[in-house]
């Protein structure tokens, strides 16, 4: 890896919003490839910043400035990135469930996805199954994420499932469903393709899940 590049992996990793916009410039100006800057300086970072927090050595606050510094990095880089028409990792669409304004862990994890390299369509909070399928339709992600942070929302994410078999995309797309009261077994239990207890895992689950 290039000494910029490696600086610029060290900036996200550090969190420094201000440094990475510098660095990801003057990369560009000197003529890096944008796919370049993106995997190695931009996503290598995040996957750092996620095994990091696996292994307990670093903690949520640290991750989101992590994850924002990456955003930053990631804004200048976009339009290089849709001129070459790089193509995403994977889609996924993800929101909090219906009846539910927790947001701060679904922001998370979608910052993590977009970290590694997946295109977020982030429908926010409160998400109606309803709003859940017609964003299906309109962008036929890979992955439909749901969080739930409230033991009396939890069960909307049923309603979304069912509501998808209804309408008959659930073969279209594997659901990946997380919050602090979620288990394995209940996403089992709700016919969810996968679950994750963080961020960074609910990355590799869902890489898993789409075999990528
Ligand atoms: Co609320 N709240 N809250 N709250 N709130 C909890 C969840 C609660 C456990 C607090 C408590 O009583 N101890 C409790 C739920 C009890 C229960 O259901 N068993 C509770 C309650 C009761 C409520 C209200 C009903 C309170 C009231 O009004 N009486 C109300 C409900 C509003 C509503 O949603 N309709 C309410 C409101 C709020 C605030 C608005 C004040 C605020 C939310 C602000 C916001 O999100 N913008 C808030 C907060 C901040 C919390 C606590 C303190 C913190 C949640 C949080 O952000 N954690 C929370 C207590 C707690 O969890 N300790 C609590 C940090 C975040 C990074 O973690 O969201 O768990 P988390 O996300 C993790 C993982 O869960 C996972 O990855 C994330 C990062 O590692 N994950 C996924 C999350 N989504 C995932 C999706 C995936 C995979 C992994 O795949 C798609």
């Amino acid at each position: 890896m290039d000494t910029k590049i490696s600086e610029l992996n060290q900036f996200v990793i550090d969190g420094q919003r201000d440094k990475v916009q510098e660095a990801v410039e003057e990369l560009l100006n000197n003529g890096s490839p944008p796919k370049k800057i993106l995997d190695e300086g931009l996503i290598s970072a995040m996957t750092e910043v996620g095994n990091r927090f696996e292994d307990g050595d670093l903690f949520v606050p640290e991750m989101l400035i992590s994850a924002r510094a990456m955003q930053a990095g990631l804004g200048i880089l976009r339009p290089y990135l849709v001129e070459l028409g790089i193509k995403a990792s994977g889609k996924i669409i993800i929101g909090t469930i219906q009846g539910d304004l927790h947001d701060i862990g679904k922001n998370l994890v979608a910052m993590m996805f977009e970290g590694a390299g997946f295109e977020v369509i982030d429908l926010g909070t409160d998400v109606q199954p309803t709003q859940f399928v017609s964003a299906v339709k309109e962008h036929e992600p890979n992955l439909v994420g749901m969080s739930a942070l409230l033991t009396t929302t939890m069960v909307n994410m049923k309603t979304t499932i069912d509501y998808l078999s209804e309408q008959g995309l659930r073969d279209e797309v594997k659901v990946i469903i997380g919050g602090a009261p979620i288990t394995s077994d209940y996403a089992d239990q709700i016919g969810a393709d996968g679950f994750a207890a963080d961020a960074s895992r609910a990355v590799s689950v869902g890489k898993l899940l789409i075999n990528n």
